[in-house]
Order: C-alpha cells, then sequence, then structure tokens
C-alpha cells in the first residue's frame, strides 16, 4: 500500500482506490473495474464527495423496499466486493437477503476470490457458484445471464451495484424491481432502476444498513426519476458554488 499523507485534501477517495487496487491485485476486481471506479471517481468529486439530500431519499426508499421484499437478492459483482464486502454481509442479514455472485467478466478464479472475502466478512450462503442450480435470463448477452434459480431468477427485488445498462433493462423486463447505486445519474441503469442512489457505494452502502436497522414507518412516496433530476441539480448548484469560490 502507498502511505498516503493524512492530511490529503482528498484523502477518503484515495483510500478507496488503494482499496480497488488491492482488490485488482487479490483478483476480485476485473481490469475493467479499474475504468469503472476511475468513471466512479470523476463523478464522485462533481457530487462533492459527500452523500447528497437526494441520495439520502433514495437510501431511505431502497431501506423500505428491501425489507418489504418476499425474495430479495444482492448481486455482488468485483468493485462492490472489494469495496465493502462487511457492508453486504451485513445489509443482507437486517433485509434477510440472499447474496449471489454475479459477474459481467466471469471466471472462476475470481468468483472463488470474492466468495473467500465474503465468507472472511461473515456471509453464509453465497448464490452464484452452484452450476446445478443456475439457469438463463432471457436478453443479456455476458456472462450475467447465469443467474440462480433460487437467487436472481426468483428474486422479486434485486440490489445491482455499478452495473451495466443491459442488465438492468433486462432484469425489469423480467419484472424485478431494482435498486442500483450508481455516481453517474445519468447512466442508463440510474435511469431505468426504481431506485437509484446516486453516491459512492462506499458512503451508501454504510448508511443503507443502519437505515435498515430501524423500525419502519411507511414511506411517503418515492419517485425515482424526480429523485434523479434532483440529483443533477445538487450537482450543478455544487459546481456553481466551487467555481463562484475559485
Ligand atoms: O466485476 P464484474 O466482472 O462484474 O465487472 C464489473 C464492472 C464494474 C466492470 C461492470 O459492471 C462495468 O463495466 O460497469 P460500468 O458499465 O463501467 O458501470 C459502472 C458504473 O458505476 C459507472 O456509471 C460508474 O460511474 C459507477 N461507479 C463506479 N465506481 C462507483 C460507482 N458508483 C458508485 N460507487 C462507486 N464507487
Amino acid at each position: 500500500m502507498t502511505l498516503i499523507p493524512k492530511s490529503h485534501p482528498r484523502l477518503n477517495s484515495l483510500l478507496i482506490r488503494e482499496k480497488l487496487v488491492k482488490g485488482f491485485d487479490d483478483n476480485l476486481v476485473a481490469k475493467e473495474g479499474l475504468l469503472a471506479h476511475g468513471r466512479g471517481e470523476a463523478f464522485d468529486y462533481l457530487i462533492g464527495e459527500k452523500t447528497s439530500k437526494s441520495a439520502k431519499e433514495a437510501i431511505k426508499a431502497a431501506a423500505f423496499m428491501l425489507k418489504n421484499a418476499e425474495n430479495s437478492v444482492i448481486s455482488v459483482n468485483g468493485n462492490f466486493a472489494a469495496l465493502c464486502p462487511i457492508e453486504i454481509v451485513q445489509l443482507a442479514k437486517t433485509t434477510n437477503s440472499k447474496i449471489e455472485v454475479n459477474l459481467f467478466y466471469s471466471s472462476e478464479k475470481r468468483k472463488k476470490a470474492i466468495t473467500k472475502i465474503l465468507r472472511k466478512s461473515g456471509a453464509e450462503e453465497i448464490l452464484g457458484l452452484n452450476k446445478k442450480s443456475s439457469t438463463k435470463l432471457l436478453g443479456i448477452d455476458s456472462a450475467r445471464r447465469i443467474v440462480d434459480k433460487n437467487g436472481i431468477f426468483s428474486a422479486d427485488v434485486v440490489l445491482v451495484p455499478l452495473e451495466d445498462g443491459d442488465r438492468t433493462i433486462a432484469l425489469k423486463k423480467a419484472k424485478k424491481k431494482i435498486i442500483t447505486f450508481d455516481l453517474n445519474p445519468l447512466s442508463r441503469t440510474a435511469q431505468t432502476a426504481n431506485i437509484t442512489i446516486v453516491d459512492n457505494v462506499t458512503r451508501a452502502m454504510k448508511l443503507l444498513v443502519i437505515e435498515s436497522k430501524k423500525k419502519k414507518r411507511k414511506l411517503s412516496k418515492y419517485d425515482n426519476k424526480k429523485n434523479l433530476k434532483v440529483s443533477i441539480i445538487e450537482i450543478k448548484k455544487n459546481l456553481e458554488r466551487r467555481a463562484n469560490n475559485a
């Protein structure tokens, strides 16, 4: 690990980057995952590297949706496993969700490494490894079409973080409700999901775990399209403020 001075103005962002690089060295993260992270960093910079009001609204809605689901599944890819393995397990426990490893750039080596870190973080059952219980989702060309019959295939709610647009669209067509984390509010996934949390997954997962531990009252109406528009206005205001102070 590189020594980053504690006084660095973007310390958190650099620490997250180090986690990703370590995840790559440990075979969790795909090469392309590093590029995806770079794109995320750029958006996080625009957001101001803190959780916005609109993201907090989306987090409340996501906790409510997960807690009220019949069969919710947390889909895990390389970046997600490298950045928040402990929170993945905590969220699965508090919302009674299943964990399924589902990769775009799939390989047995990466699946094994991801499973290992999830188990080390306390996960018991991990789906997506057993070929006997796997099946195919229609409308997806990548390895992500291979899903577990008892997991993503039969889920009513799926949490798909740092996602490519095709799978989100296919999962929506399969009548599933989709929750996503995406720092880019304009991505196809962000625009297609039922609930988009426009925040760094490292901050948002911690808040989602806390929110899902709270006793649930009925949630006031949540509109994802409206919330995404608010998140874009928040970015614009943040940029204007910084430009005025420059
Ligand atoms: O592990 P695999 O094989 O399943 O591959 C996973 C990646 C991430 C490579 C794959 O899903 C992919 O290519 O994703 P995309 O299409 O690059 O989309 C990733 C989205 O996540 C982009 O819109 C990024 O802005 C966003 N993003 C990146 N890092 C973060 C993030 N959003 C929230 N928190 C982050 N830390």
